[in-house]
Parts: C-alpha cells; sequence; structure tokens
C-alpha cells in the first residue's frame, strides 16, 4: 500500500446565482482540508464572520454552489495495481469527476468516500469536486419527504451535515462547504486492510485480551491468494490466514502482563501499540497501527428502590462521571488542530473531568481528539449525530445513518476512552414534549427506530462491548410511553428548567439518577467579547445590538437577568453585570454538581452543559471562543475536585457533604464555625471524620451553628485539612457584606505577578480578570472566597508589563462584595 495525500494546489471557484459579482469567476486557492469559509477568509475575500455581525454578510455563501478542482498529477496504475481515491470527509452535497467520469455523488459529511480510479489515473487529470448548496438540498428533501419538526428552523434533520452547522443557541449559522477532511490516493496490489477493528476485554481469569477483526478488500487484478494477517500487542505476536475464498480474520491476543487502563482519578492509562499487517506470506501488502487500552466498561442499570440508575462501571468499578457536554471547538472545523484540541483537553482534565460527553449536534471527532482522551484518561460518551429534531427513516437518510454508524463505530474501536454510544440528543423527549407528535401526519417516521433498532443493531454487529444508550436524556428499560424519558429516577436526565424557567436553587429540587445535562449561561471573557464586539463608541451596553448578535439564545439576558436578580442584584453597569453574570453563572452550576455529588452513588453523575465554544459568545460554555477560562471554569475546578466539602441541604436544613472520591479515607479534624463576617465566632462545633474511598459523609449540623443571630451578617465556615467553604444565610444581595473587603499587594516574579489579598472582612469570590489588561493573561485561580483574617495569593502568569495599580481594583481585582455591598468610591477605568 502506498499513499500520497493530494492537498496542495486546490483552486476553488463559487458558482450559482448567489454569489457576489466581485467573486463571480475568481479562482481562490484552497488549503485542504478545507472549505469555503476559509479559503475565502485565507484570501481576504470575506470578513471574519465570527467579528461583529460579519456572519449576516456572509449568509450568501448557504446558495452558492462551489467548484473545488485539482490537476492531479500522477502516474497510471502499475500492471496488478489498484488506485483509490480517497476522500475522509465531503462536505457535503457533492459530485466528484475525474476528466469526464463522474466518480460518484455525495451526502453525508459524516463519513468517507473512496473511489476506484484504477483504468482513469494517469490518462485523467482534472480532479473536481462539485459542491452545491446543503441547505437547497435539505429543502428539496423536506419538499419530497414531507416535513418533520425540529427545534431549529433550517431542515437540519433532511441531511447529514453537522446539525450546529445550520446555527445553534450557541453557534452561528455558517454552511460551510467543502473537503473538511484528508483527501489522497492510494496504490495497492493483490489486498488490503479494509478494516480493522480490535476488541478488548478481560477472561474471567483476569487476563487482558483483545480480538482484531480484520476485513480485507481483494484486488480481483490477481489470482486470489492466502493472506496473512500479523498482530503484535504488548510483547505477543499472534498470527491468522485468510484463505484464498476469505476476505476476514479474527485474531486473539492473551495480554498477561498488560496493566489496565483506568479514567483520569482512578488509576494510570498505559497504551499498547497494536500493529497488524498483511503479506501475501513474502511481501508486506498493508500496515495499521494504533495504541490500544485495555479495559471493560458497563452501565449499571439495574432497577432499585429509587427507580433506575445510570452508574458507569470501567473494569468492574463503579465510576462517578464528572463531565462535560463538548461541541466543535471551532465552527470552521478545519481550523481545529492537534494542538488546540491539547490544549482544550488538557482544560478539561485540569477542571477535573472525567469525561466528555460529543454531543449529537456536532460531529465524530478526529482521531487527534479520541487520542488525546485516551492519554489523558477523559472518558468519551459518543452520540451519533442526530439532535433536537425527528429524523425521516426514509431513503437515503436511513442508508446514509447506517453507512457513516458502521465507519465510525469500526474507525473508534481501538479507543480505550470512548466508553459510550448514545442515540441521539433529546429526540425522543422532543417527539413527546415539543408538540412533535401533534404535527407528525399519520405514520411519519421521525428516528425511533434509529434509536431503538438501527443504531443498536449496527452497534451489535460491530461493537458490542460498548453499552449503548437510546437517547440523551432516555429511561433505559421502558417504551416510549410507558416512563417520560427524562424522568429523573430513571436513567439519563437534562435539568434545563432551571435555565428556562426556576432560580438555580431549584437544582436542589430533584435526585436524578444521572444528570447529562444542566447549566446556566456567562458572557465570555472580556479580552474575548473586545475582540468580537467592542462598541465603536467605547459605550457598552447588555442591549447593543452588535453584543446581542453574539447571543443566541431565546430570552438569553432575560433569563440571565432572572437568574441574577435574587442572588446578586441586575447591576446598570455593563462592566458589573458582565462580571455579575459569569458569577453567577459559576455559582449556579457549582451548586448543582455539588447537590449531585453530595448524593453519589444514587445520583452517579453530572455531564455539565458545554465544556467549550465554537466562537465568540454568551453561552453556557466553561472555556470560551477565544480558548479563555470564564470564572465557570474555576468552579468547574473546585466543584470536581477529589475531595469536595460543601454545605447542602438535607431535609431543609443546612449539612456540610464530604464527598471523597479517591481510593484512600479522607480523616481529620473537622471544625464548623459560625462566625460575623468580620470574624467573631459565635458558635464552633470540632469532629473527627473519616470519609470511606470513594463515598460521601454527611455532617450534619447543630442548631446554634445552623441558626444565625442575625443572618444577614454571619456565615457557616467549615475547614478540613487544607479545604474550607463558607455558606451565608441570605443571598447576597441581602447580605451586609463589605463592599470594598481587601488589603491588597502585589509583586512582579518571573513569570508575571503575584497579588496578594487579605480580608479585612469576609470577601466573596475574589477573582482577577486579568485579561482586561492583557489578553494573554492566566491566573491560577478565581472565585477564593476568604473570611475576615485569611489571605490568598493569586499568580498571573503575563509577559506583558501591567500597571500594578490596576490589579489591585476594579474592574480588575472583583468580589461578590463589589456587586452588593458598599464601595467606598468606584474606580474609573479606560476598559470600562
Ligand atoms: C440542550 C443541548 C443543546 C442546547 C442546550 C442549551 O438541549 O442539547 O441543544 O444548546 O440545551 O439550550
Amino acid at each position: 500500500m502506498h499513499a500520497r495525500d493530494l492537498h496542495d494546489g486546490w483552486l476553488l471557484r463559487a458558482e450559482g446565482g448567489s454569489v457576489p459579482e466581485r467573486l463571480r469567476g475568481l479562482d481562490v486557492p484552497v488549503a485542504i482540508p478545507g472549505t469555503s469559509h476559509t479559503a475565502l477568509l485565507d484570501a481576504g475575500l470575506i470578513a471574519d464572520p465570527y467579528v461583529g455581525t460579519n456572519e449576516r454578510d456572509v449568509a450568501w455563501m448557504h446558495r452558492a454552489d462551489w467548484r473545488f478542482a485539482l490537476e492531479v498529477d500522477q502516474p497510471p496504475a502499475e500492471p496488478h495495481e489498484r488506485v483509490h481515491l480517497v476522500f475522509d470527509g465531503i462536505d457535503t452535497v457533492a459530485t466528484v469527476r475525474l476528466g469526464r467520469h463522474v466518480l460518484g455523488h455525495t451526502r453525508n459529511m459524516h463519513r468517507s468516500h473512496r473511489f476506484d480510479v484504477t483504468g482513469l489515473i494517469g490518462h485523467e487529470r482534472d480532479l473536481v469536486v462539485d459542491v452545491s448548496a446543503a441547505l437547497t438540498y435539505a429543502e428539496a428533501e423536506r419538499q419530497r419527504l414531507g416535513a418533520r419538526p425540529s427545534a431549529y428552523a433550517h431542515p437540519l434533520n433532511m441531511v447529514r451535515k453537522m446539525a450546529c452547522s445550520f446555527g445553534w443557541d450557541w453557534g452561528p449559522d455558517l454552511q460551510t462547504a467543502g473537503l473538511w477532511r484528508g483527501v489522497r490516493v492510494e496504490r495497492w496490489r493483490l489486498a488490503r486492510l479494509a478494516g480493522v477493528r480490535p476488541l478488548v476485554g478481560i477472561r474471567p481469569d483476569g487476563v487482558p485480551y483483545v480480538r482484531v477483526h480484520v476485513d480485507v478488500e481483494r484486488s480481483g487484478l490477481e489470482e486470489p491468494a492466502a493472506l496473512t494477517v500479523r498482530t503484535r500487542v504488548a510483547g505477543i505476536e499472534r498470527e491468522a490466514t485468510i484463505l484464498p475464498e476469505a476476505s476476514t480474520a479474527v485474531v486473539e491476543v492473551a495480554a498477561p502482563d498488560a496493566e489496565l487502563w483506568w479514567p483520569a482519578g482512578h488509576g494510570d492509562q498505559p497504551l499498547y501499540p497494536l500493529e497488524v499487517e498483511l503479506t501475501d506470506g513474502a511481501a508486506s501488502l498493508d500496515s495499521w497501527q494504533r495504541r490500544i487500552g485495555f479495559r471493560t466498561v458497563e452501565i449499571d442499570e439495574t432497577p432499585d428502590a429509587h427507580g433506575t440508575p445510570w452508574t458507569l462501571r470501567l473494569n468492574g468499578r463503579p465510576v462517578f462521571v464528572k463531565g462535560a457536554n463538548w461541541i466543535p471547538d471551532d465552527h470552521l472545523l478545519t481550523r481545529i488542530t492537534h494542538d488546540r484540541l491539547a490544549r482544550r483537553l488538557d482544560q478539561a482534565l485540569d477542571a477535573n473531568l472525567n469525561l466528555l460527553r460529543v454531543w449529537g449536534g456536532g460531529i465524530y471527532e478526529s482521531r487527534d481528539f479520541y487520542e488525546l482522551c485516551d492519554e489523558r484518561g477523559l472518558l468519551v460518551w459518543q452520540d451519533f449525530p442526530l439532535a433536537c429534531s425527528a429524523y425521516p427513516e426514509e431513503e437515503p437518510l436511513a442508508s446514509e445513518l447506517e453507512a457513516e454508524a458502521r465507519e465510525n463505530i469500526a474507525r473508534l474501536t481501538p479507543h480505550p476512552s470512548l466508553v459510550v454510544w448514545n442515540g441521539g440528543n433529546e429526540n425522543i423527549w422532543g417527539y413527546l414534549d415539543w408538540g412533535w407528535r401533534e404535527v407528525l401526519e399519520g405514520d411519519a417516521t421521525w428516528g425511533y427506530g434509529y434509536a431503538t433498532e438501527l443504531l443498536p443493531r449496527v452497534l451489535a454487529d460491530l461493537d458490542p462491548t460498548r453499552p449503548y444508550s437510546w437517547n440523551s436524556p432516555s429511561s433505559p428499560g421502558f417504551a416510549l410511553t410507558e416512563r417520560h424519558p427524562n424522568d429523573p429516577d430513571h436513567g439519563t436526565h437534562h435539568q434545563w428548567e432551571v435555565w428556562n424557567r426556576l432560580d438555580y436553587t431549584a437544582y436542589a429540587s430533584e435526585i436524578p439518577r444521572f444528570c447529562s445535562e444542566f447549566g446556566f449561561q456567562g458572557p465570555p471573557a472580556w479580552a474575548t467579547l473586545e475582540r468580537a464586539v467592542a462598541p465603536a463608541d467605547g459605550r457598552w451596553s447588555k442591549t447593543d445590538p452588535v453584543f446581542m448578535w453574539h447571543q443566541k439564545a431565546e430570552q438569553g439576558n432575560e433569563k440571565l437577568d432572572r437568574g441574577l436578580a435574587a442572588h446578586l442584584g441586575i447591576p446598570a453597569d455593563f462592566a458589573d453585570w458582565h462580571w455579575a453574570t459569569q458569577l453567577n453563572q459559576a455559582r449556579a452550576v457549582a451548586f448543582a454538581i455539588e447537590h449531585y455529588r453530595s448524593w453519589w452513588p444514587r445520583t452517579a453523575g453530572a455531564i455539565v452543559w458545554q465544556l467549550n465554544d465554537c466562537w465568540p459568545v454568551t453561552s453556557w460554555a466553561a472555556i470560551d471562543g477565544g480558548e479563555r477560562r470564564k470564572p465557570l471554569w474555576y468552579a468547574l475546578r473546585q466543584a470536581y475536585a477529589d475531595r469536595l466539602m460543601a454545605v447542602v441541604a438535607r431535609d431543609g436544613q443546612p449539612a456540610v457533604a464530604l464527598v471523597n472520591d479517591t481510593d484512600e479515607p479522607w480523616s481529620g479534624t473537622i471544625r464548623i464555625t459560625r462566625e460575623t463576617f468580620a470574624g467573631d465566632v459565635r458558635a464552633e462545633l470540632l469532629d473527627d471524620v473519616t470519609v470511606g474511598g470513594r463515598s460521601v459523609r454527611l455532617v450534619t449540623l447543630p442548631p446554634e451553628i445552623r441558626t444565625p443571630e442575625d443572618g444577614r451578617s454571619e456565615a457557616i465556615v467549615a475547614r478540613l485539612g487544607t479545604e474550607r467553604t463558607v455558606r451565608l444565610f441570605v443571598e447576597d444581595v441581602d447580605a451586609a457584606l463589605a463592599g470594598d473587603p481587601l488589603d491588597v499587594s502585589v509583586a512582579p516574579t518571573s513569570a508575571g505577578y503575584d497579588v496578594t489579598v487579605r480580608a479585612r472582612s469576609l470577601a466573596r469570590d475574589v477573582t482577577l480578570l486579568v485579561d482586561r489588561l492583557d489578553p494573554a493573561a492566566v491566573v491560577d485561580d478565581a472565585l477564593v472566597t476568604l473570611p475576615a483574617g485569611e489571605s490568598a495569593t493569586f499568580r498571573i502568569h503575563t509577559g506583558a508589563v501591567l500597571d500594578e495599580a490596576a490589579l489591585a481594583g476594579r474592574p480588575v481585582l472583583r468580589t461578590a462584595n463589589d456587586l452588593v455591598g458598599r464601595v467606598p468610591e468606584r474606580t474609573v477605568s479606560a476598559l470600562g
């Protein structure tokens, strides 16, 4: 096998009715992988669609047709040689031609395409991919098949293109077209490895093994021969023969010395190179290599006293899932590099996450993504890309979905990180509750068969080692109308009442078995906003149309303000509002996680909506489109820490929850006080506690701790070892917090600056918004609450020279106090 990439020398031309005059007939160089949008952007022919309202100005691209052309300089096939032209991903509706020959038509970006060009290569040179508007195609399909409801206006359910291509409540409507993954020519003789699926397991005697399923394609140009498949892993080599009339083999390799692969926080992630070689006895024909890990995975769904659990077990051990939902990390997918993914996944790991759910409105991610997760012990739950819509089960959609599922299930088998396949996002829920049932005509299909028949059938065929869930949310073991799919007592649950309607304290009103979506919005970091939506006149406003262009949620700002009012009030000043909404986002999500973790093992996981953004936007994300960590990121790191101490409610009273997500017991003397904001201790409790490994202990509070004399100026403070937690008796907005509680000193360091703060009075959520001074600056900690007398040092990494005075006050150094307390004088800053 010999492969050569065809990535250089392509030209792109926009065609069709909607193309602006200035672009007509223009040939634009396009680097592959690349799409319409990146090509025009790189050539300076369109303005950055992530800035201002530029997104609107490129809407014409949705109706354009695109010609990708390359002159192929390749020799003709040798005798006995097969030549394939392989596209790893075409976005989306396209016709591929070599010279005058139509190689094929495509309509699914979630799969690859392989064309036999044995007789053409070297004779025909003009390779052309004509991509037509996916939107127009989808509309025609809707016309042909009959409309099916969706949470979004465009018919994203009529074409196999990334659902959020067409806009989402956190994403732009930029419908790319192009060659979004690799393109190459493969030359081979006799036979090639058409598929390799390693499926791992652990034998009853404890020995790990891998069963390598190999499919070969024979050229048909030579006398069929017996082939040998040689596999090597963990120092052990095994062979199998494929007889001339056969095309598959299964090679089983036991690896008694191999160590098990564990998720982050539960053990190491040993990875073993698995090599597969195909020979005809003499010469090597093809080879394949990936790193695998040995582990088992199952979901415990055995009904119990509370309903139906949904507990992930790795190597037989239950794991509390500390997760986040993942969306494509850049809407323009071809810009997502290995390094960008590594940075994002490091941020996930550093926030103490152990799982990412690749959400169904996005894509099957790249090999880089899963390999980086394998290395870090980040578990992956992969949705099939079906989201928030009813999907027709007619052709060609059904065959396309099956083809993409087959390809991606097989492609992802090597990755130990991949532990759950899920049949889609909120499709079953939508059918039942969002009025779809009522509008679907007669026996119109809506995708139930995909979730309950097609996808499980394909998985059973290709990869029975990984658990499958019908949908998120779903109630396992129950048919459609037997049990509501979002019933918190059964299986997975999405909690969206809080964001849409209720105060975040309502998270505590239910004890879900597994919460796979919940979240709260907040704006991006200031530097990210500055780049994307800075008002020309410098007058920032939350109602500014440009700012609002980057707020895609229905009544997003109204919901932000509703969420703020009861806790921090609604600041009038934009800079205050920006900080308050970021803080409230962090607090809302932390509140939910603390509640969920305190209910382990009844609640077995939390997957916050959402880790990342795909452009600059106000959203539920913890890391914004400029790759900057929002306060929520720091809140996740605290709330997902291996050892968590938090005040939660039990039977209507506050109690201290000690959550130990390590294997070792957590012991010490807990000191719980009721103290004034000024630091006067009014009541004290000392208790020797031991929390067993992977368990939770609740310390109930005696009346003298839980009953304040003046609830407005007292707090409960619990301390155990280096852990500390503080809970007020009233909301901040009602508390007598000092507006300016800190003494601050700033010292330059080799890395940047250290800012040391000391609280004269209780200081809530001390945070340095350092990107206001240097867009590249980062700080090691945030949201630090300091009882009177305590201090903390924040380490700022920056290469810039910063104004030290600016580091010591607003709008950079912030607290909850400065939103609700009396502030002597407001620091005026050029930054707003
Ligand atoms: C969930 C997700 C997304 C959406 C989010 C916020 O339902 O699955 O569809 O972006 O809510 O509304």
